[in-house]
């Protein structure tokens, strides 16, 4: 096949086409403009936003303090003000619409537009994608910044059987649920369970929850932002992200500064947990002792304080016990951050369900069906997680070099350098793929796109417009993500259906989806490859020029120089 420089202006030619506009979609449409690249970004839903788009369920807010869970564009920093540390959905969602507006990239996107499939041709060195409602694109570079948490998991079967109201998190309509009256179930007790349970506690005639496994849930401690703190925290805002970007999961805290074994009397431990409990959230892990996703004394002593914790808050026995986890440690499940969660649990019309033996087997006319008791109810809530990080990938029929697909090359695992480029994936960047960093989501998006964006210029500069990891880098970074999970507590998850490394997911591989080495062992690693002439990937002329530099398309196949 040979295409012509006429067809370089067909209207679905884009030098870039990115998929989705969440943090990482608007982020990378931002760069590529920067770049002079030309790009598009085609979005299922009906805005910008992604996970923020569709996970609007009552509660549904971030864990991270909005000041760093936010892009580092100094025009939006200037103009936008945040009205609480962790804002809710419906603000976060609001915050990256007015970015696409402020930034102007909202031209840039073509919204209602899901993408089912998209296809190399080695010959053209052009991706083809495809959308549900049929429309075709071409393009140079396929950006694909689908989330971690964007396909959604359902466990059991029958859905179409249930005659009442079935809702999901993850797709949560854009009109009021109302619970008032009603027999309500909700499945799960993940950091979606945890936010929406308290709440529809309040208007359900009764809820039953069904736990799997109990998770070490912290309080928020949510509070609005007063003038005064938004000020301080405009003068400060640098000093914020260079905390972010050092602490190793991307959060603007500083290490507490000792081990378990700096700190000999177990009531100064006590009063240390007891501080991190009231700040709250994230805090606890971060700021109490900097080993308890590594050392097993600190991590059961934190575990205690928690268990504790539960016991004190749930007046019924039974019911804390259930609520109290013994078969993981904390943190290696991402732990939810909750308002009233376990205080929930003491109201007469809540009752906890404990399904780990005897498990969900399906939905009935009436309700839902355990191995040991039918539950009637009229509405059911499914907050049951996603088919992580890989499954994102899996809702698109991606296929490469030769007709190999990606499910195929990732049947055992993800395997990509840098988690932005899989071996016989040419010009697929992904933009916070699987093995990217598990940090506090926008620093991983800042410090990937920047570094995709310094690839893409150097690329244009040297006149290459094909590139790829190498089969050796995917390996390697493959081992090294697998070194550092296995060398913390957090591989100790996978017994309790981590996410972490799909073990949520029925018959999917066990392996690490993220990379665990931190946010600044990332930036590094990063760094020496881009500063060793992209050490790790191939790059090539295909029809010589690169990126931006309007030589787009080819009359016809120039030799292929493979660099390495
Ligand atoms: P999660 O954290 O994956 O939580 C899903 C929950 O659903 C979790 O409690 C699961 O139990 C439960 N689940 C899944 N399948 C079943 C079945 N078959 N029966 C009963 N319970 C089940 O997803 P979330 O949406 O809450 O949070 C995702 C991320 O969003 C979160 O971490 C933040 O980053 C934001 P399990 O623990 O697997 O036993």
């Amino acid at each position: 096949m040979s295409h012509t420089a006429h067809s370089a202006a067909s209207d679905n030619y884009i030098e870039a086409l990115v998929v989705g506009t969440g943090f990482a979609g608007l982020r990378t449409l931002i760069e590529l403009r920067k770049l002079g690249i030309s790009a598009l970004s085609l979005e299922a839903g009906s805005d910008v936003g992604g996970t923020w788009y569709w996970n609007r369920y009552p509660g549904a807010r971030t864990d991270s303090a909005a000041w760093t869970y936010a892009l580092r564009l100094p025009e939006v920093e200037a103009e936008w003000t945040w009205s609480e540390k962790y804002p809710a959905q419906e603000e976060v969602q609001r915050y990256l619409a007015f970015v696409a507006e402020r930034m102007d990239v909202r031209r840039d996107i073509r919204f209602n537009q899901l993408v089912t499939s998209a296809t190399y041709d080695e010959e053209s060195n052009l991706w083809t994608v495809t959308t549900e409602s049929g429309d075709t694109f071409t393009c140079r570079y396929f950006m694909p910044a689908l989330g971690h948490l964007s396909n959604p998991s359902i466990p059991f079967d029958g859905a179409e059987n249930f005659k009442g109201e079935i809702y999901l998190t993850s797709k949560w309509p854009q009109e009021k649920v109302d619970f008032t009256g009603k027999r309500v179930a909700v499945v799960g007790t993940g950091s979606s369970g945890v936010q929406v349970i308290p709440l529809v506690a309040q208007e359900a005639e009764h809820l039953t929850v069904f736990q799997r496994t109990p998770n070490y849930i912290m309080p928020a401690q949510n509070h609005a932002l007063d003038e005064d703190f938004r000020r301080e925290l405009r003068q400060r805002a640098s000093a914020e992200w260079a905390k972010a970007n050092n602490h190793f999961f991307g959060f603007a805290m500083d290490p507490a500064g000792r081990t378990y074994d700096d700190v000999a009397s177990e009531e100064e431990r006590e009063r240390i947990f007891e501080e991190g409990w009231q700040k709250g959230g994230f805090h606890f892990v971060f700021e109490t002792f900097d080993d308890i996703v590594l050392d097993q004394r600190s991590n059961d002593a934190a575990s205690e304080f928690i268990r504790t914790k539960i016991r004190e808050t749930v007046k019924d026995p039974a019911t804390a016990e259930l609520l109290s986890p013994r078969d993981h440690p904390y943190v290696s499940k991402r732990p939810p951050s909750g308002t009233d969660y376990y205080e929930t649990y003491n109201r007469d019309n809540v009752t906890l369900v404990d399904v780990k033996p005897v498990p969900i087997e399906a939905f009935t006319p009436t309700g839902l069906r355990t191995s040991r008791e039918e539950y009637d109810f009229d509405v059911i809530v499914l907050a049951t997680g996603f088919d992580v990080s890989t499954g994102s990938y899996a809702r698109i029929e991606v296929t490469g070099r030769d007709g190999r697909k990606l499910t195929d090359a990732w049947a055992g695992g993800p395997e990509t350098f840098l988690g932005v480029s899989a071996p016989g994936f040419p010009n697929m960047l992904m933009v916070c793929g699987p093995q990217t960093p598990y940090v506090n989501h926008p620093v991983a998006v800042e410090s990937v796109v920047t570094w995709l964006g310094g690839m893409l210029e150097w690329l244009r500069d040297n006149g290459y417009d094909r590139v790829e990891a190498t089969s050796e880098a995917a390996e390697q970074w493959s081992e090294l993500i697998e070194q550092i999970f296995s060398a913390t507590l957090l591989s100790a998850g996978a017994q309790a259906n981590s996410w972490y490394v799909g073990a949520n997911i029925e018959g999917k591989p066990r392996r690490a989806l993220f990379y665990f080495g931190g946010s600044a062992g990332y930036a590094a690693a990063a760094s020496e490859v881009a500063e060793n002439s992209y050490r790790g990937f191939s790059y090539s002329k295909v029809f010589g020029g690169g990126p931006g530099d309007g030589t787009q398309l080819p009359d016809a196949v120039a030799p292929v120089a493979a660099h390495s």
